[in-house]
């Protein structure tokens, strides 16, 4: 660092922030004309996209540098975010409005000769996720930062994020999404590089200070993480956190130069190119685990890498040990980062010289695990010969801890063997395996679910065993929650704007329960008028792009009906199109009289399928298929269109979640944990359909029952269903639903072996999502939405009402109830600049 006397000089020359239009438009000239070489002369809105970010990024990283600077000398409590996703969309005009300057932007640009809105559209999405379990982490940072909590997010840079999605004659295709060719918003930290061993052998070595064998473990392959560090703004306020991300690399060298001298070229890359596919690609499954060993890799590399980090960090504090759990909550976002809690163990053990139970005692009182679901798939289990071969050491310390849990258990619950056997973190078969979501429920002080339902619902299923053993009070749930920032603010300007007319200001970015004040206005006529206007201006906007994007024109006065998420047969997709179907052959027997009073529908699929799931990618195909058959038909094209949106991502969820007038949250009860985007499109004035199932519930709760259209079975009733499927003698299909199959089996909407794998899934396959029990359920809701739109008057009242109750679905809300019962973190305000 700087000497001490020549520090006052330096501080006289640290960059300050910009201020004002004129310096905005210097800085973007600047930018364009020696960062990135160009001139008037060739400066197209890509250009002008790299210097208008580059300039905001400059103001970023001044109070980037400041909130790491303060939270350094306050030395307070962090909190480490663990996620291996991190979908954060696009930056730019996120960055413009949590730091202010997007009037400023906008003008500037202006008198440059650009449309903000343009220069917006040249970003690239950071597509670091799947989906839900993403979004919400990049969704938490934004929180964290908007509260002034001290906090690092941890993941991986991958080179490839979700892959984009195509649709090629109907059915999805995969394209790889290269984003780095121009990423103004990370900054690699080549001195932060943190070596991570995998494979070698576990050998005796000499006696440790409790006079034990220490296990030395050695030998193994030796691979490099770099730091690559992405600042994140908070809304209205100067602290900026950090959000690290690692890239690896080959340890020593790019490549072997004997090799290569030799004349073995490619093996003069190979460990290159080895150590280099860690962090190269995103796995694409959303609720799947798929075992595999480079996805093992990745999680430790990404683990290791953090963790070293952290010690290194609270090392430098001169610290006793005893202290690490005061000043270190590690949350891990679902069971990916459960090798952190074994890192930590082995890192005071092994490296530290600390003795077992005293470590034990500080690695569970630092770590909290959040669970994301209970679908079985889904929960992850890894071979213990794959762990073996990767990661000696870890898997004899998982053995230990194994050991030691059942050793306490056993002495609470004398002689149940049975409940040995249940709660094991290894299940025994062939192969073994070891259940990581019980690893990280022994290695945590705090176990939370997403929502209500669903908090419960593992306590009384897959985690009951563990409520028995460790209390009630382990077991936690925090609702999640979405930004209003992004989710509102910026993807809705409009509609926010109004609402800030009326609640006195934007103060309920930050403190969302101000929107009640809305329900003071539910009388008012010129009120309710401009809220379905920017509503339908929305819809006016979603239909250009799905003219642009799919030359379908579809009519912005008819009723949008959304359903965009991941494809998934538990989310149900299957039954929306079915429903769809159904409607339209309703249409078809329809005399033109009767089609007159109809409610015009426009149903919009969105989502990708995972590459491997092929029911999924059926239900794809089903969709585009439709759309084809039903978008041409003449006569009945104005009462029913079918549109799916290719690459559903993050920026497109900006366009489509404020266009709204119902979306669909149609799981079968008890599969889906949360679900976030039911809040997003809430909070944007649309309604909507949805079953009993996660946050839809307290959605329901909070909003009233009278605003929301909800159908089908509950949960508790979801086995003895499954039970009748799998076993009843005379299980008849719901006749709507038959008429369905029989159209599609009819080969309406092209060859019918295209689907039998959906068609038997409902007979032969025990119909496991019970889309036949709530198939008229579902029907008859629809019935009533249209009902419900044909008053105008009303539908607005129920729009109001709901956005006016939404206060709960903050992520701040939800970032406030970890920080106050989980992590024990204060917030730390960064004075602004004298
Ligand atoms: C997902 C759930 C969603 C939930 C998000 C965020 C996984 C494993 N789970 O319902 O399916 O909203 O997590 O909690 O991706």
């Amino acid at each position: 660092s700087i000497p001490q006397p020549l520090r006052e000089i330096w501080r006289k020359l640290s960059a300050s922030e910009f201020t004002g239009k004129e310096q905005f438009q210097k800085e973007v000239v600047r930018h364009v004309e020696t960062t990135l070489a160009r001139s008037i002369y060739n400066c197209d809105d890509n250009a002008a996209y790299s210097g208008t970010a580059l300039a905001i990024r400059d103001n970023l990283v001044i109070k980037w540098n400041k909130t790491q600077q303060h939270q350094t000398l306050q030395d307070q409590k962090r909190v480490y975010y663990l996620s291996l996703e991190f979908l954060m969309g696009r930056t730019l005009d996120n960055a413009m409005l949590n730091t202010g300057l997007k009037d400023t932007a906008r003008e500037g640009v202006s008198g440059l000769g650009f449309r903000i809105e343009d220069i917006i559209d040249q970003e690239h999405d950071a597509a670091l996720g799947n989906g839900g379990l993403g979004r919400l982490a990049a969704c938490f940072l934004d929180s964290l930062a908007t509260l002034n909590y001290p906090a690092w997010g941890y993941g991986l840079r991958y080179r490839y994020g979700i892959f984009k999605q195509e649709i090629i004659n109907g059915f999805q295709a995969e394209v790889p999404d290269y984003w780095l060719d121009f990423n103004p918003w990370e900054f690699p930290r080549h001195d932060v590089a943190i070596d991570v061993m995998f494979y070698g052998t576990v050998n005796p070595g000499p006696r440790d200070d409790h006079g034990n064998i220490k296990k030395v473990w050695e030998g193994g392959e030796i691979v490099q993480a770099i730091a690559y560090d992405v600042p994140i703004p908070g809304y209205g306020t100067d602290c900026t956190n950090n959000l690290r991300l690692w890239s690896s690399k080959p340890s020593g060298g790019e490549f072997d130069f004997g090799k290569f001298n030799s004349g073995d070229y490619e093996g003069s890359i190979r460990d290159q190119q080895r150590a280099e596919t860690i962090s190269a690609v995103l796995y694409p499954n959303d609720n799947i685990d798929a075992g595999k060993e480079l996805r093992l890799k990745q999680q430790y590399f990404w683990v290791a890498a953090s963790l070293h980090d952290i010690v290194r960090r609270f090392k430098k504090s001169h610290r006793p040990w005893k202290e690490f759990p005061e000043q270190v909550a590690i949350q891990l976002n679902d069971t990916h980062p459960t090798l952190a809690i074994v890192e930590l163990q082995r890192i005071f053990i092994d490296i530290e010289n600390l003795a077992w139970d005293e470590a034990w005692s500080l690695v569970t009182r630092t770590f909290g695990y959040t669970n994301h679901t209970v679908l079985p798939e889904a929960l992850e289990k890894w071979s213990v010969p794959l762990v073996q071969n990767l990661l000696p050491r870890h898997l004899q310390i998982i053995y230990d801890i194994n050991l030691f849990f059942l050793q306490s258990v056993e002495r609470k619950f004398p002689k149940d063997r049975d409940l040995l056997r249940r709660v094991s973190v290894v299940e025994e078969g062939t192969p073994q395996v070891l259940r990581m979501a019980y690893l990280a429920i022994i290695g945590s002080h705090k176990v939370n679910g997403v929502a209500e339902l669903h908090s419960d619902l593992i306590k009384a299923t897959i985690f009951k065993d563990f409520v028995d053993i460790f209390g009630q009070d382990k077991f936690t749930n925090v609702t999640n929650g979405i930004t209003p920032r992004r989710w509102l603010h910026q993807a809705n300007p409009k509609l926010s704007d109004l609402i800030a007319s009326k609640v006195g200001g934007y103060d309920f970015l930050q403190d969302l329960t101000k929107l009640s004040v809305l329900e003071k206005y539910i009388d008012d006529k010129t009120f309710k008028k401009e809220w379905m206007e920017i509503k339908l201006a929305a819809k006016v906007k979603l239909a250009k792009y799905i003219k642009d994007t799919t030359q379908i024109a579809v009519n912005p006065h008819s009723l949008f009906d959304i359903q965009v998420k991941r494809i998934h047969e538990y989310k149900r997709q299957q039954m929306n199109i079915f429903g769809v179907i159904y409607r339209y052959l309703r249409l078809k027997e329809m005399t033109p009289e009767e089609r007159k009073k109809q409610v015009p529908r426009t149903s919009i699929f969105g989502g990708k399928a995972a590459p491997g799931y092929w029911m999924a990618k059926t239900i794809i195909r089903l969709i585009t298929a439709v759309g084809e058959v039903v978008n041409q038909d003449e006569e009945t094209n104005c009462l029913l269109k079918v549109i799916f949106i290719e690459d559903y991502n993050v920026s497109k969820a900006e366009v489509i979640v404020p266009a709204s007038d119902i979306s669909e949250h149609i799981s079968t009860a008890g599969t889906e944990a949360s679900g976030t985007s039911n809040m997003k499109f809430v909070l944007n004035g649309g309604l909507i359909i949805g079953t009993c199932d996660g946050a839809n519930i307290e959605i329901t709760r909070e909003i009233g029952e009278e605003n929301i259209f909800l159908l089908g079975n509950l949960a508790e009733h979801v086995e003895d269903l499954r039970h009748q499927h799998r076993f009843g003698k005379d299980v008849v299909m719901d006749l709507k639903l038959r008429e369905v199959c029989d159209a599609i089996e009819a080969g309406r909407f092209g060859p019918e072996q295209t689907y039998s794998g959906l068609m038997s899934a409902l007979t032969t396959g025990c119909d496991y999502y019970l889309v036949s029990d709530d198939f008229s359920s579902y029907i008859a809701t629809q019935d009533l939405v249209d009902e419900a739109y044909k008053d105008q008057d009303g539908w607005a009242t129920k729009s109001i009402t709901s956005v006016a109750r939404m206060g709960f679905f903050s992520a701040d809300r939800a970032i406030n109830e970890y920080a106050d019962e989980i992590w024990n973190i204060e917030p730390s305000k960064i004075e602004p600049r004298s």
